[in-house]
């Protein structure tokens, strides 16, 4: 059976995802979009052969949709959420999954209510290769403990809706959820530190480039640049620094190029081409869980644990002091 997803959102993520859904994930196909902007929106749902509504709460209860994907503007993600969540609807939520921790307890209410896992955040990290194979060697413990971990997330320039708590809860956010993953702990305490000099590519809304610092429960220390104006390119490193060694991502690569003295690599353009392979991962394994009735990828709980988290680095960043981090205690249906 072709599992039938609706779509609220069809921005590049929005698009990116229909894309993924109808020509490279097996056992679905999108029949349905909504967004905001409907002439735009009518426009590609015939494009793509699927039925537009404007209303999003009626997608979402519509009888003939069996999934909802949410890839709109970040503040809407709680409210659809939660409707799906009322009409038993599975419901795969791009990060951030609420803004406000409270926003996601919220989530994590409605869901421990019906005691079933209805949602997924789009935490697509944990499927990327160099993650995972990263992960796989240190859980070996060849290595020794991990004690300090050196991390950046850069992209190429941002626009000027992207501003500095963005760099928070729409960058880093994926480095608090896959750290917290790779390691297998919670974190204790966040740091937000400002330098005074800035790029010039910059804009008045966009303190840019951030230092973030975190610490987790066994004592880690982790400092994560996030610089969103960095000109050449898209550049996740994450480097672990061991008892007996250390290892570290490498931007994936298949070729190099020689030429005039020089011998170099590519650095990739964005997100959608780094994590092309891990987005369709977590998408494939989230329609199997549809299917299976089981859903195991990042849940309502770990999208409460990177808000918990990057709000403290919000407060932080406001108020010049370092915050310790506290959150609830997790229900069993996560354990
Ligand atoms: C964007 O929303 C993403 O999710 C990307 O993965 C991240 O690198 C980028 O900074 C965000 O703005």
């Amino acid at each position: 059976m072709e599992l039938r997803i609706g779509v609220i959102g069809i921005g590049a993520m929005g698009r990116d995802h229909v894309d993924r859904i109808n020509n490279r994930v097996n056992g679905a196909k999108v029949s349905a979009i909504s967004d905001i902007n409907v002439e735009v929106a009518t426009a590609y749902a015939k494009e793509i052969g699927a039925t537009f509504y404007e209303d999003a709460e009626a997608l979402i209860a519509a009888d003939e949709i069996d999934g909802i994907v949410v890839t709109s503007w970040d503040p809407t993600h709680e409210g659809y959420v939660l409707e799906a969540i009322k009409h038993d609807k599975y419901v795969f939520c791009e990060k951030p999954l609420a803004l406000e921790a409270s926003g996601c307890t919220n989530i994590v209410n409605a869901e421990t209510a019906k005691q079933k896992r209805l949602v997924q955040v789009g935490f697509m990290r944990r499927y990327d290769r160099g993650y995972e194979e990263m992960k796989r060697e240190l859980d070996t413990g060849v290595l020794g403990e991990p004690l300090l971990l050196h991390c950046t997330h850069r992209n190429e320039t941002v626009d000027s809706k992207y501003d500095t708590p963005m760099a928070v809860e729409n960058t880093a956010v994926h480095e608090v959820d896959a750290l917290r993953w790779l390691l297998q702990e919670d974190f204790v305490s966040a740091q937000v530190i400002l330098p005074k000099k800035q790029t010039q590519y910059t804009h008045p809304k966009l303190h840019d480039p951030q230092l973030i610092l975190l610490q987790t429960e066994s004592g880690v220390c982790i400092d994560l640049e996030v610089f969103v104006n960095c000109q050449f390119g898209y550049d996740i490193n994450c480097k672990v620094v061991c008892e007996k060694g250390e290892i570290g991502l490498t931007n994936p690569t298949y070729f190099n190029v020689k030429t005039e003295q020089k011998d170099y690599t590519r650095v990739p353009s964005d997100w959608k081409e780094r994590f092309i392979s891990a987005y369709d991962k977590e998408l494939q394994l989230w329609v199997d869980g549809i299917k299976h009735d089981e859903i195991t990828g990042p849940s309502a709980w770990d999208g409460y644990m990177a808000s918990v988290t990057t709000n403290a680095c919000s407060e932080s960043r406001d108020n010049g002091y370092k915050v310790e981090i506290k959150f609830d205690e997790k229900p069993s249906l996560y354990q």
